[in-house]
C-alpha cells in the first residue's frame, strides 16, 4: 500500500520523533519523569499520532525497526538529560511484537552501550496481555530486561486479563492506573482505591494515567498515589519544551 511505502521511507530518513509527557510527584508537582511517545512527522500531513501507523508497522513487519530507532532516541535523550544533571525517570512503551522479538534483548543492549545511557532511569512499559503466553517466555524476558538493569512498568492496568497472580510473579517497579480508573465517578472510586492498596501490599509504585482534573489529583494523592501524568499538567511534548519546562537549560 502507499501507506505502507511511505512507513519504509520515514524509517528510512529518520521522520519519526519521540514527545515526551512529564511525570510529575506530589503535591508540588515537581517533574520526575516523562513517557516518551513516538510522532511522525510527515512531509506533508504535519504531526501524524501512532494510532494511524503502529497497527499498520506491526502489521507489515516494520515494527521492530520503529521500536529500535525509538528506544535509540529515549537512550540518547536520557544521556544527554542525565549528564546535565537531571534525575529523570524515562518511560518507552513497548509493543506485543517487540516483547515476543528474539532479538529484542541485544538490540536493547547494543543501544545501551552505543550511548551511554545508564538504564537504571530508562523504564519499558508493557501490558498486561503481553504476559499471557502460555509458557515462561514473558517471565524470562522480564528477568532478562531487568538484568540489563532496565525496570519494568505495567501500563494500562486493569484494562486487560487482569490475573492478580501477575503482580506476584513479574517483577515490575511501577504500576500505571489506567485513565478509566483516575477517571472514575465517585460511585466507581472504591476499585481505584482497591488498586492503590494492592500497589502498596505489593511495594509498587503507583502511577495514575489521564489526570485532567484538579479533583482527580486531590483524591489521588490522599489515596497515597505518587505520580501523576494527564492533561491537567501538560500533553506530550516535543524535547525542547520539555526541556524548557524543566528549567536549567540543557
Ligand atoms: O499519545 P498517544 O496517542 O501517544 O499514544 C497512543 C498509543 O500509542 C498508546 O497506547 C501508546 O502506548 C502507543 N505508543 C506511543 N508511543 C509508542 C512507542 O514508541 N512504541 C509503541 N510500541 N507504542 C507507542
Ligand atoms: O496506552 P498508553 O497509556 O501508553 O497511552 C497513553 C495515551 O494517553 C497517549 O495517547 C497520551 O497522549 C494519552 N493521554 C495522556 N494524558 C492524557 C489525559 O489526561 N487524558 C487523555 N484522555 N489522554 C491522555
Ligand atoms: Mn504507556
Ligand atoms: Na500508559
Amino acid at each position: 500500500t502507499q501507506l505502507e511505502d511511505e512507513l519504509r521511507e520515514a524509517l528510512a530518513h529518520r521522520q519519526f520523533e519521540l514527545f515526551y509527557q512529564p511525570r510529575l510527584a506530589g503535591w508540588a508537582g515537581r517533574i520526575v519523569g516523562a513517557e516518551a511517545l513516538v510522532r511522525w512527522r510527515h512531509p506533508r500531513r504535519g504531526w501524524v499520532l501512532p494510532a494511524e501507523f503502529i497497527p499498520l508497522c506491526e502489521a507489515v513487519g516494520l515494527i521492530r525497526e520503529l521500536g529500535r530507532q525509538v528506544f535509540e532516541m529515549a537512550a540518547r535523550q536520557q544521556a544527554a538529560w542525565t549528564a546535565a544533571g537531571h534525575r529523570l525517570r524515562l518511560s518507552v512503551n513497548l509493543s506485543p511484537t517487540e516483547f515476543r522479538d528474539e532479538g529484542l534483548l541485544a538490540d536493547l543492549q547494543n543501544t545501551l552501550a552505543r550511548t551511554g545511557c545508564p538504564p537504571r532511569m530508562l523504564e519499558l512499559e508493557i501490558t498486561e496481555s503481553m504476559l499471557i503466553d502460555g509458557d515462561d517466555r514473558p517471565l524470562r524476558t522480564l528477568q532478562a530486561l531487568q538484568a540489563l538493569g532496565l525496570s519494568i512498568a505495567l501500563d494500562d492496568f486493569g484494562t486487560g486479563y487482569s490475573n492478580l497472580a501477575y503482580l506476584q510473579r513479574f517483577p515490575f517497579s511501577t504500576l500505571k492506573i489506567d485513565r478509566r480508573f483516575v477517571q472514575a465517578s465517585p460511585a466507581e472510586r472504591p476499585l481505584c482505591e482497591a488498586i492503590v492498596g494492592l500497589c502498596s501490599a505489593m511495594k509498587l509504585r503507583p502511577v495514575a494515567e489521564g489526570v485532567e482534573t484538579a479533583s482527580q489529583h486531590d483524591w489521588l494523592l490522599g489515596l497515597g498515589v505518587e505520580e501523576f501524568q494527564g492533561y491537567l499538567f501538560a500533553r506530550p511534548m516535543p524535547a525542547d519544551e520539555f526541556e524548557h519546562l524543566l528549567g536549567g537549560g540543557v
